[in-house]
């Protein structure tokens, strides 16, 4: 069975194209996809963890607010237990200003993002990351 995930975005956020690349970025990849689509509010989101136990979260936004939401949303994760060591990653465009966006990523990343990608970083790093978890998941089952 392929490793589980979680694809959603900020509830401001109503954007989608970016969601569904990312989807057939991550099944490429190996994974079996839950998107949540656009506008997700927290609860739903928290509620999907709590029911699929994902083996990775990835938050995909544009609008400019993610280094705002972005924050609050992972602050939510990781107050549940099912979530604590599960990785997440937060990446498109974070603000609406491109020089502060790498700013913005260094503080999600301290609020408990594994990795937050702004919209200049290529793509092959975050390959990296994915290749990873997939040997985690196939080793520990
Ligand atoms: C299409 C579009 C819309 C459509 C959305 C249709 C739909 N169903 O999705 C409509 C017209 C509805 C719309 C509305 C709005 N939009 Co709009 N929209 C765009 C536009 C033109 C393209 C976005 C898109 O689909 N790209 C295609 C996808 C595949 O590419 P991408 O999103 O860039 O994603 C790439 C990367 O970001 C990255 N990536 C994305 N997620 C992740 C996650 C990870 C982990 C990683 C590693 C990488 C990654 O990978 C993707 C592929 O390279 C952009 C401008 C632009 N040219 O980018 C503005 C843009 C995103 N919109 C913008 C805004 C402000 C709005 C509105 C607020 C406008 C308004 N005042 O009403 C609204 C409301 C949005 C809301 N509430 O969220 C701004 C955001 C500001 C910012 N971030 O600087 C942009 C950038 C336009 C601009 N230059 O000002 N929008």
């Amino acid at each position: 069975m392929k490793p589980i995930a979680l694809l959603t975005t900020i509830p401001s956020d109503s954007h989608n194209w970016n969601l569904v690349y990312i989807q057939l970025f991550l099944e490429e990849h190996g994974f079996t996809v839950v998107n949540m689509g656009p506008s997700v509010p927290f609860y739903l989101l928290l509620e999907k963890c709590r029911q699929l136990e994902p083996s990775v979260v990835i938050v995909s936004t544009i609008n400019g607010h993610g280094y705002i939401e972005g924050k609050e949303l992972i602050r939510q994760l990781k107050e549940l237990e099912c979530m604590k060591d599960i990785p997440v990653f937060i990446g498109g465009k974070l603000s609406t200003d491109a020089n502060m966006s790498s700013l913005y990523a260094v503080e999600l990343e301290e609020a408990g993002y594994r990795k937050a990608y702004d919209s200049r970083e290529d793509m092959t790093e975050f390959s990296r990351r994915l290749e990873e978890i997939l040997l985690q998941t196939a080793v520990s089952r």
